[in-house]
């Protein structure tokens, strides 16, 4: 990671299968966010950069969809973008975003928490999926 990407947010989870934390670092000059596989004794392999609409706020790792493989969500103004993870570690073209308005990046991870629990968010997600799968 290159300290001129500024890095805003970094998320940690289980993104494959493997039981050793992955990491999710939004970069706000690069419009991405980077994920870092873990590969054991606190190795991180290469990143993989997934492009983001704005410059990213929060990075959250959940299981949007309730699938059982977990998901990165990134706030990014005006809007909470949803990458379906697919278990492996990558992850596929981002779902429509949701308006979630512009955020300041201190509140931006906690409406990012705030949507993933709301059910209208899943409805949405769920909807999104079915039109894109
Ligand atoms: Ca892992
Ligand atoms: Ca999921």
């Amino acid at each position: 990671m290159q300290a001129g990407n500024r890095p805003v947010d970094v998320a940690i989870g289980h993104l494959n299968g493997d039981a050793i934390p992955d990491l999710a670092v939004g970069l706000s000059n690069d419009n991405n966010v980077a994920i870092y596989l873990g590969i054991g004794s606190g190795a991180l392999a290469p990143a993989s950069y997934y492009a983001v609409s704005g410059s990213p706020a929060a990075v959250v790792i959940d299981d949007a969809n309730q699938d059982g493989d977990m998901d990165l969500l990134v706030s990014a103004a005006p809007g909470l973008t949803i990458y379906l993870g697919n278990g492996s570690g990558a992850f596929g073209r981002p779902l429509p975003p949701i308006e979630i308005g512009s955020l300041p990046r201190n509140v931006g991870r906690a409406a990012v928490l705030a949507r993933v629990s709301e059910p209208g968010v899943r409805r949405s997600v769920d909807r999104a999926r079915s039109q894109v799968c």
